[in-house]
């Protein structure tokens, strides 16, 4: 490996390549006017269906599921790779510009959401579901909620950054992110062998947040990974990814504001429940697409 010595003062070099470099930028702030849409609903989401994004779209899906109207929402597509999380609008409600971004317009003035631990922890809330009452298991819950927060950037901006996407492949980095998401894949192992869901027996948030990463990377979704991790001797995960993936809301979750795979998982965005019947990608003229 070359070796490389640090300048004395750090100078951005735009042309350093990589996947996303286009987006990376060492400063905040808006790059351009972009006001954000409204919709009909109390609920704005301003997303797409990463792993981050799946997140939120799954907790409102099983809101609906579980018989909250009020968690009814428009789901507007951010095109991360074009620059929407500069605009403005989008800046005004996440000012860390990245997706997930909720708006609540139900309360006066509305409320502005953003990382995605704190949306599904505001939702929990505002409707009193997925998150345990009692006190021990409800600080259960945080925990893996905030183990996922914390732990997930080891996975996606360590490992799957320097495995899947860097420009060169450095031995260094891969083995300190795939020792290290192993271990958490071990520390997931070992709580789901005598806990069904991760808060318990209750299907909770913590759920929510932690699969759309780790039950992702246990199912081969992401990274192209399974194999060099060995995800299949994780059979507890595997268990609990397998049974999670097959809950209808989660389904649905996955599809919304997904801009990419299979047409007929592709809903650009969510308006109505049954968008999901008429407005997917293989139903729509392409002269629609957003
Ligand atoms: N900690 C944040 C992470 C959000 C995040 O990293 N979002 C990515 C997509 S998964 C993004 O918007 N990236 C755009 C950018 O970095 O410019 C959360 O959980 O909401």
């Amino acid at each position: 490996m070359a070796e490389y010595t640090p300048p004395k003062v750090w100078v951005w070099n735009k042309e350093n390549g990589g996947q996303f470099a286009n987006i990376n930028r060492p400063i905040a702030g808006a790059t351009h006017e972009a006001p954000l849409p409204v919709g009909k609903h109390p609920l704005q989401l301003y997303s797409l269906a990463t792993p981050n994004g799946v997140k939120v779209t799954v907790m409102l899906e099983e809101l609906l599921g579980a018989g909250h109207a009020g968690a009814e929402y428009d789901a507007w597509l951010i095109n991360i790779g074009k620059g929407d999380q500069f605009g403005s609008g989008f800046v005004d409600v996440n000012p860390n510009s990245k997706i997930p971004a909720l708006m609540d317009h139900s309360t006066n003035p509305p409320t502005r959401v953003f990382e995605s631990g704190s949306i599904l922890l505001y939702l929990a809330e505002k409707f009193g579901a997925f998150l345990p009452k009692e006190h021990r298991a409800r600080t259960e819950c945080l925990s893996w909620l905030f183990w996922q927060m914390g732990s997930g950037p080891y996975l996606g901006g360590g490992f799957g950054h320097f495995y899947a996407y860097a420009p060169t492949k450095i031995e260094y980095a891969i083995d300190r992110f795939a020792m290290e998401v192993k271990r958490q894949l071990d520390v997931l192992d070992r709580h789901l062998k005598s806990n069904h869901y991760m808060a318990g027996n209750e299907y909770t948030i913590a759920d929510m947040a932690i699969w759309p990463w780790y039950g992702a990377l246990v199912a081969g979704l992401v990274y192209n990974a399974a194999e060099f991790l060995e995800v299949q001797t994780y059979t507890n995960v595997v268990r609990w990814t397998n049974e999670i993936a097959a809950r209808p809301a989660v389904k649905r979750g996955r599809k919304v504001n997904r801009s990419f795979g299979q047409l007929e998982d592709q809903l650009h965005e969510r308006h109505d429940a049954s968008d999901f019947e008429l407005r997917t990608q293989d139903k729509i003229a392409p002269a629609e697409t957003p």
